[in-house]
């Protein structure tokens, strides 16, 4: 009785044991060092990529309101590579994991951009290496707004840029060709934001054409734009392969998403001492989705229009040739005026103020005169 139950034991236990030999489970082993240094050049070329994003589409166009750009903002052509610095020759992922966790930065070689790479981890039985890199830097730029007659130059708004990004790598040291041992198992998206909130800007002073206006109003940004990569086979590993063969343009597509709310939420109101009344004229630029496209700033200048059409030498050009007129009455003599009793010197007293204003403009080395040229030059100051 008991031999039978030994021999039934001993026969499920020689049957286990078979079945464990002949069984193709592959149990995965931690890399060696060798095989970590391929993960780690692979991370560093995988840097060179997000650097060659660089002033690709909208990371490469003036943020709204201002003449930045978010590329130029986060030195986006040497981020990533020069967050990553050195990473000397970590044995194991979870070394490498470990060094990756001490690369935060709170000012990345002075530029002012804070890095951070957080939830890092590491496995080195499934061989996986994961982390989430954040890029964050608010700096004061000028508002600037160019559009169609107006040209703005303003006060300083605060304005934060944001780049984050999600890599999750995996090694296969199975894999048939060296370039394939290494690779992404996700299809990260470089997600870059731009927002600005200034309920009041602080009010600035610019010129308009020939007069000088008030700057003042709101304004809100929300831009996002993500880079999206794509691995080009589909078939769930973006290898170091793929990466480094394939053209930028068709490993990754970058274009503006829809921003939190309103994208961008601009009201400028003008006003200029010259004109009765206050605002005189305003600037109005909303778009709640750039993903749909942009849409068009909305000017509206009322009398200002008249101003920004005309410019310091037509100004002058119209004095000149006043004076010329007045000029060339005096040389006959003074003589007295038609319908007045007053004579031609009179008429020079008159324009008095007309003068002295063109004296004050002087000093702003602007040349005016009779002389017919561009522009015009000489004295016109004879007549006082
Ligand atoms: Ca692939
Ligand atoms: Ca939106
Ligand atoms: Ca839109």
């Amino acid at each position: 009785m008991m031999s039978q139950l030994l021999g039934k034991l001993l026969t499920v236990s020689v049957f286990l044991t078979l079945m464990a030999t002949l069984s193709p489970v592959r149990t995965a082993h931690a890399l060696d060092p060798d095989e970590v240094s391929e993960v780690v050049t692979a991370l560093q070329d995988l840097g060179m990529i997000v650097n060659g994003l660089s002033g690709i589409a909208g990371l490469g166009e003036p943020i709204p309101f201002t003449d930045v750009n978010p590329s130029e903002v986060l030195h986006l052509d040497t981020l990533f590579t020069d967050a990553l610095g050195f990473l000397g020759a970590p044995e194991s992922l979870e070394e490498l994991a470990a060094i990756l966790d001490t690369l935060d930065n709170p000012d990345l070689g002075g530029t002012g951009i804070a890095v951070l790479f957080n939830n890092v981890m590491a496995d080195d039985t499934a061989n996986t290496l994961s982390f989430d890199f954040v890029a964050t830097r608010t700096l004061s730029v000028p508002i600037n707004f160019a559009f169609e007659d107006v040209n703005l130059d303003g006060s300083p708004i605060s304005l934060t840029l944001q780049l984050s990004v999600p890599f999750a790598f995996g090694y296969d040291g199975a894999a048939s060709i060296p370039a394939e041992k290494v690779f992404l198992t996700n299809e990260p998206t470089v997600a870059v934001t731009a927002s600005a909130d200034v309920p009041a800007i602080t009010a600035f002073e610019t010129q308009l054409g020939f007069t000088s206006v008030t700057v003042a109003g709101s304004l809100s940004l929300n831009i996002a734009i993500n880079a999206v990569f794509a691995d080009p086979d589909m078939n769930g590993r973006l290898t170091f392969d793929e990466w480094s063969s394939t053209a930028l343009g068709d490993l990754v597509t970058v274009g503006f998403a829809d921003g939190t709310g309103e994208d961008i939420n601009g009201n400028l109101t003008l006003d200029a001492t010259i004109i009765p009344g206050s605002p005189d004229a305003t600037i109005t630029w909303t778009d709640t989705n750039l993903a749909d496209g942009a849409d068009t700033p909305t000017v509206t200048l009322n009398s200002l229009e008249d101003f920004t059409n005309i410019d310091a030498t037509a100004v002058f050009g119209g004095i000149v040739s006043a004076t010329t007129a007045l000029m060339a009455v005096q040389d006959r003599g003074d003589l007295q005026l038609p319908l007045l009793a007053d004579h031609v010197s009179d008429v020079v007293r008159f324009a008095e103020p007309l003068i002295k204003f063109v004296h004050e403009l002087g000093d702003a080395a602007v040349v005016c005169g009779l002389n017919d040229t561009i522009p015009p030059s000489g004295s016109v100051f004879g007549l006082d």
